[in-house]
């Protein structure tokens, strides 16, 4: 049977399961990725787990999210993460070095291998054919113990770029036109294979940057082929031994079909508050811009840089908009300074930033009270930015330097003629060294915890019936930025839950703690895709240390579905959607949970609405651990599996 390229790696890593679309596979993981803010929490699961050494091909754990390091926390998780790599066998990748997906890529990312990473960005290593998926801590900690991560084997869409990206279009605009098509909804338990002539036209950091955003598709990963473009970039990175030729098999079947037409593209911009609100960018034409932002795991490579460098020579940033750069990693930086980008992003007036996350999830670089950010980032929820009224619009580099440069908005027919692609330079200076290597031996390394790393708050199991209050109705598309806010205060208090459940909802909800905790136990009702957006298992932790033991929604969210499961929250969905209409907040439900079984209708009772008919999609053994009050309390007892 001919293959796709999903179908060629998960079949060399299956470990159980039947590759039939729609149903649960497991698969062997042969690299993991954590990062600060997911990272603490995974290491303390690791560390409850008792397993004495990572037992994966490699594990890195980055330090890229909360660099600011106000006050002691985040220093004091750094060096717990900095201990924790030596003791436990990680590589290690200092504060400052950079964002963890452009590093992944350039120095540890391979063709045809399997990657989760506590960051739904991981499948940025899509773009040279790694199987790469975002994860809740608590499942990249189990990867990193050994045991087979499992996943819905997805359908697999085939997109066929025809022709060549030309005038002012960026790859960032491939992938704003399939969000504008698809939606953030449409990627959910699919994998988006790139394929077709338009293919080799793009370089592997223009299909990092492609595959990242399938994120924003709610996608489980995004794959390219590894090709001559992939040896190219694997050489320039001194990995050339990494490579392999992948592609899928000629005559392989794929269940839905897409085609873009490069050479028809223009530039886009995704408008306020969802990735997928995307307009030509000719129709914001003189539009304020109050700031511009260029970097993020989307869009911080040296090609992405330089040409905003090229664009920025001579000229002066309008004195009005504040212009921020954050390089993607050190080896970025290295080459801007090498080949004197740098020093044209510096006279133009931009802000440069450390390599790291920065003003994409709030560290920093929050736009003025009611302003209009621009920025090449991947998500442009409300309130992310870290300002509430902030309006955030989405795009590519070169629309990003042109606003800066103007002010505002423009159409870009006035722009004259775009800057000559800049590949990387003849000399890419290596960062290999900057990475701590752990001992052979770690078992006398001292793990170094500080006041705010708090033990992992205990799990009950869930009881035979359980009666709980309804102290949300959501709508539709919640993302987890609403659910658990980030920013540099909030992320300070990730390895605290006790503190950090205090700030759950908080940005659309004052009130919600307050409800929460007067219920006891309480339940979520939402819309669809529930949950969307970010890894981060503390959309999941604080609602169950607040009493949340349920969620009922129309449909959830690939990565967040799972993490409900992995803290004990029952993940169920209206069979009826009109049910949603009738289920009223502030109901009592009452749910057999003695009863639930797994893809069984399960029939519950709500105060003054009657009998509301709920479907699930777990398996036996997640009933079980939803059942036991999540996955460390289910492995503490079953032990981990040989
Ligand atoms: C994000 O982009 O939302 C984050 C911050 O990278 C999260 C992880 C986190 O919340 O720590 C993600 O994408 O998973
Ligand atoms: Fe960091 Fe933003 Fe990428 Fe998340 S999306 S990993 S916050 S750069």
């Amino acid at each position: 049977m001919p293959k796709n390229l999903t179908q060629k790696i998960l079949s060399s890593h299956l470990v159980g399961g039947t590759m039939r679309k729609g149903e649960k596979i497991a698969v062997k993981i042969d690299q993991t990725l954590t990062q600060d803010t997911t990272g603490t929490m995974a290491y303390l699961q690791f560390e409850a787990m008792g397993v004495p050494r990572v037992r994966t091909e490699l594990t890195v754990s980055y330090a890229d999210h909360n660099v600011l390091q106000m006050g002691f926390r985040n220093a004091d998780d750094h060096r717990y993460l900095r201990t924790a790599a030596a003791r436990f066998g990680a590589v290690y990748s200092p504060t400052g070095t950079g964002i963890c997906h452009q590093l992944h890529l350039e120095n540890f990312a391979k063709p045809g291998k399997t990657l989760i990473g506590a960051d739904s960005h991981t499948p940025t290593a899509g773009g040279m054919g790694c199987f790469a998926m975002g994860a809740g801590g608590l499942s990249v900690a189990m990867a990193m113990a050994g045991q087979p991560y499992s996943l819905v084997m997805p359908e697999v869409v085939r997109v066929t770029l025809t022709g060549k990206l030309g005038g002012w279009a960026q790859a960032k605009d491939i992938i704003l036109e399939l969000l504008r098509r698809m939606t953030v909804k449409g990627g959910v338990n699919r994998v988006f294979e790139y394929c077709g002539p338009g293919v080799e036209t793009l370089t592997v950091p223009e299909r990092a940057t492609i595959a990242n955003m399938g994120a924003e598709l709610g996608a489980t990963t995004s794959l390219f082929p590894s090709d001559a473009q992939t040896e190219r970039f694997l050489a320039s990175m001194g990995r050339h031994e990494d490579w392999i030729p992948l592609s899928p098999d000629a005559d392989a079947a794929y269940d839905l079909e897409v085609s873009i037409d490069l050479s028809a593209l223009e530039p886009l911009a995704a408008c306020p508050h969802m990735p997928d609100k995307v307009v030509p960018v000719s129709a914001l034409a003189g539009l304020k811009a109050d700031q511009v932002a260029i970097g993020s795991c989307t869009n911080s490579s040296f090609r992405d840089l330089a040409a905003v460098a090229e664009l920025f020579r001579g000229k002066r940033i309008d004195p009005s908009t504040n212009a921020l750069i954050s390089p993607g990693s050190k080896q970025v930086l290295a080459m801007l300074a090498e080949t004197g980008y740098f020093v044209d992003l510096l006279s133009a007036g931009a802000r440069i930033l450390e390599c790291g996350c920065g003003p994409c999830i709030g560290i920093g670089g929050s736009p003025v009270s009611g302003g209009v950010s621009v920025r090449t980032f991947n998500r442009n929820f409300e309130g992310r930015s870290g300002t509430r009224d902030a309006q955030v619009y989405l795009v590519s580099p070169v629309t990003a330097a042109m606003t800066a440069l103007n002010g505002r908005f423009t159409d870009p027919a006035t722009w004259g003629e775009p800057p000559a692609p800049r590949e990387l330079p003849e000399h890419v200076p290596s960062i290999a060294h900057l990475f701590v290597y752990p001992p052979e031996d770690g078992t006398s390394v001292e793990i170094k915890r500080g006041p705010n790393i708090k033990p992992l708050p205990a799990f009950e199991p869930l009881p035979d019936v359980l009666e709980a209050r309804i102290v949300l109705k959501a709508g539709d598309n919640i993302t987890t930025d609403h659910i658990m806010p980030a920013g540099a205060e909030i992320m300070s208090l990730r390895s605290n839950i006790p503190a950090i459940s205090r700030h759950v909802f908080a940005p659309v909800d004052a009130d919600f703690v307050a409800r929460a905790e007067a219920a006891g136990r309480g339940v979520i009702v939402a819309g669809v895709n529930y949950g969307q957006g970010s890894s981060r298992e503390h959309a999941a932790l604080a609602p169950h240390y607040l009493g949340i033991r349920a969620v009922i929604a129309k449909s959830f969210a690939r990565i967040h579905r799972d993490n409900l499961v992995n803290f004990g929250i029952i993940p169920l969905c209206f069979e009826n959607a009109g049910d949603y209409d009738r289920i009223q907040a502030d109901s009592v439900v009452r749910i057999p949970v003695s009863k639930l079984t797994a893809g069984a209708p399960l029939d519950i009772e709500a105060s003054g609405v009657g009998t509301i008919r709920t479907v699930n999609d777990l398996t036996a053994a997640e009933v079980d651990i939803v059942r036991a009050g999540g996955l460390l309390t289910y492995v503490k007892k079953q032990g981990l599996s040989a």
